[in-house]
């Protein structure tokens, strides 16, 4: 390890051949010392405080340490593997699917995931690396989808309830409660934000039909032709919700990108989606985008089809799995019980459950 450094820049040539530069501000304002940060993690240099004149005096290597010396009299301490890549963090994954999966479900069962520990950070890193997973075995209980939420975060409450029926009801608020079927789709795209996670579990299945389908549509975007996408992505829909005691809508494209132009989530749902309001010239072209982009997330190609028995649950990536059913007939029962919560709350479980265990002492009594 070479390091080499002027009043601006700190440049450290790695052993293994890279090389990475520091600005002196940036250096400056990651301090570790404990004048900089407090013990919790959390920052006390506050980098307004950082003198716009800063430069750096010196830099040396001691002990797999970058020492260096700032014009402002500071002195700091980084471990060199921190400087190499710690500070940019793991990176997420992501992978993409399509009817494939079917042969490889993420299937968890219920007394193991909710036991925590391996099997629980398992069942969390297949909802975050593919955008859901299924749990069998689960208690039949009302209530159920609740303590399965409260095993990795937090329920979402909304205007359907903490957790909420989905039967077949005389005056249906919502075709969920109706035997038809549904096609693909992501819920609640009139609310904003959109809750990130959907639980549906399974009480009773006597009733014929009611196969649910998921789909990747992350994976069905990828494969639009560009233009396509691009009309999907540049002009927003809005969204409407409205009964007794409700009146949501939300504006938003059904494919969103983030600053870095990357897909970030989608917003579908052909029975809530409000009339379009487009330029004339964009009217023709949009529809084509948004039904080819609609009969390709039915497309066997993509979905998998599962048959929920009582005790079975699945849970979607909200903003990027679309779940679907299909129509079931009145005799028999089909009774699911569904709530929402939080994917930041799943991915901070997620990570804590992935910290490196340290050693457990246990004292004999
Ligand atoms: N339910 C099941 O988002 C939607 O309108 C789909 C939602 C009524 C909570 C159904
Ligand atoms: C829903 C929904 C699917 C089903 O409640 O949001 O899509 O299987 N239900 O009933
Ligand atoms: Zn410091
Ligand atoms: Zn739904």
């Amino acid at each position: 390890m070479q390091i080499a450094a002027d009043d601006s820049t700190l440049r450290i040539d790695w052993p293994d051949g890279g090389s990475s530069t520091f600005h002196v501000v940036w250096l400056r304002d990651n301090c570790p010392c404990s004048e900089c940060r407090h013990d919790n993690g959390q920052r006390l240099l506050d980098t307004r405080a950082i003198r716009d004149d800063l430069a750096l005096v010196s830099a040396r290597i001691e002990d797999g340490t970058v020492q260096t010396v700032f014009s402002d009299g500071h002195r700091s301490r980084f471990g060199a593997d921190w400087l190499r890549a710690g500070w940019q963090g793991a990176p997420r994954r992501c992978r993409l699917w399509g009817a494939e999966i079917q042969d490889e479900l993420p299937v968890g069962c219920y007394e193991d995931v909710a036991a925590g520990g391996d099997a629980l950070c398992r069942w969390l890193a297949a909802v975050d690396e593919l955008g859901f997973a299924i749990l069998t075995g689960c208690p039949t209980e009302p209530g159920t989808v609740t303590r399965v939420a409260e095993l990795f975060g937090f329920v979402r409450e909304t205007n359907y309830g903490r957790l909420f029926d989905v039967r077949s009801v005389v005056n249906p608020t919502n075709l969920a409660y109706t035997g038809l079927g549904l096609g693909a789709h992501t819920d609640n795209p009139y609310r904003e934000p959109t809750p990130t996670l959907q639980l549906l579990h399974c009480l009773a299945s006597s009733a014929g039909g009611g196969e649910n389908t998921l789909v990747d549509a992350f994976r069905v975007a990828a494969d639009l032709a560009p233009q396509q996408f691009e009309l999907l992505a540049r002009n927003p829909l809005r969204f409407r919700f409205a009964d007794a005691d409700t009146e949501l809508e939300a504006e938003t494209p059904v494919l969103s990108l983030d600053v870095r132009g990357e897909l970030q989530a989608v917003h579908y749902n052909t029975r809530s989606a409000a009339p379009f309001r487009l330029p004339e010239q964009l009217v023709g072209p949009y529809y084509d985008a948004y039904r080819t982009f609609g009969r390709m997330l039915e497309s066997p190609d993509y979905r998998i089809q599962l048959k929920l028995e009582p005790g079975d649950l699945f849970i979607v990536d909200n903003l990027r799995v679309l779940h679907g059913r299909a129509g079931y007939s009145e005799s028999g029962e089909r009774h699911l019980q569904g709530c929402y919560a939080d994917r930041d709350g799943l991915r901070s479980r997620l990570a804590v459950l992935r910290r490196p265990q340290v050693t457990q002492c246990y004292v004999e009594s």
